[in-house]
């Protein structure tokens, strides 16, 4: 089963030596590669450090002063909590950088900070995750993934390996309750499902993208209908990986009994796909520094080309895993 690899944007991940300043409730961290005033400065709130991905894209968007001196990045970890990224957002906005870049754990909520940072005169760039705000002119631009698209891509996969007519019990691994990762998953797949009459959700439960939170939804799941469920559909891959764990500790073969399919496309779950305990990766790309260095650039000089980019992504099944495991750079 053969799916057309569409090149991924590719970034190497340097790590910048950051100093540590707190900033009520999340990390902060300040990096540049040389000292000067004439800098541009990126005020970046992260949502965490909840998954494989989530690390990955911290890392890309930390080499953004390597990738260009003309920066410099403060940087948030909100720790999953809107309040955080809310209260490291207001810092920005008093530190007066010159851009803020927001990847929103959830998509509503930002009205009124987005508002402050639009009266202080400061573009806003969306990255990742997107929000839901009243007024669009909040947000300068948005780069990231079509997340609909990635769940549509997952039910594709489903449906090349048992055909439309098949009758399966899914079982669904929610991303972080309202964020538009989760949303535009479940929406995606659900939509393309709806041409499936005998395939059903049986389960349907957040695991907040945690390999943790992941093994224990799934265990529950088996627990109380561990012998019907036929296909795990995962909206990332570091709750698939939990759940792996969960369904041979429960004594089946994942990959085999039970069709997994999930989102992100990390080494780990490569290895796993590679090891046939998975059946399908549809790919997230978190290599976004290189893309929010050229938004960057382009806002700042008036000429934004395209205020929504989206991300090149592939989809890779089990006969591809071996291959492209050497290849994966996150
Ligand atoms: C998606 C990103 C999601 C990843 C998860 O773009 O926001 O959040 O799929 C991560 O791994 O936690």
């Amino acid at each position: 089963m053969k799916f057309k690899k569409i090149a991924a944007l590719a970034a190497t991940a340097v790590l910048t030596v950051g100093i540590f300043a707190g900033c009520g409730g999340a990390s902060q961290q300040t990096s540049s590669s040389n000292s000067s005033s004439k800098k541009k400065v990126i005020g970046f709130a992260q949502v965490g450090a909840e998954s494989g991905w989530r690390t990955a894209e911290t890392s890309s968007i930390k080499e953004i002063p390597k990738l260009d001196p003309n920066f410099e990045l403060k940087f948030s970890d909100g720790q999953q909590k809107q309040e955080n990224q809310i209260k490291a957002i207001r810092s920005f906005i008093a530190e007066k950088v010159d851009i803020i870049a927001l990847d929103p754990v959830v998509e509503t909520g930002w009205d009124t900070v987005l508002k402050e940072a639009k009266n202080a005169k400061i573009p806003v760039v969306i990255v990742d995750r997107n929000v839901k705000v009243a007024d669009n002119s909040l947000v300068t631009a948005f780069l990231g993934s079509d997340m609909e698209e990635e769940g549509k891509r997952a039910a594709k996969v489903v449906i090349d390996k048992f055909g439309k007519d098949a009758k399966l019990n899914i079982a669904e691994l929610q991303g972080t309750v309202g964020s538009t990762a989760m949303i535009g998953r479940q929406k995606g797949f659900n939509e393309t499902i709806k041409d499936c009459p005998n395939y059903k959700i049986i389960k349907s439960q957040t695991g907040d993208f945690t390999r943790a939170k992941g093994k224990e939804v799934m265990e529950a799941f088996l627990k109380s209908d561990g012998d019907k469920i036929n296909v795990l559909w995962s909206h990332n891959d570091d709750m698939a990986v939990g759940a792996i764990q969960a369904i041979e500790e429960y004594g089946k073969k994942p990959g085999k009994d039970i069709f997994i399919v999930s989102v992100d496309g990390i080494k780990d779950m490569f290895k796993l796909m590679a090891d046939g305990k998975s059946n399908g990766i549809v790919e997230c790309n978190p290599l976004l520094g290189p893309q929010l260095v050229e938004t960057s650039k382009q806002v700042l000089s008036g000429k934004l080309k395209d205020k929504i980019v989206h991300t090149k992504e592939g989809v890779f099944t089990q006969d591809q895993a071996k291959k492209e495991l050497p290849n994966r750079k996150y």
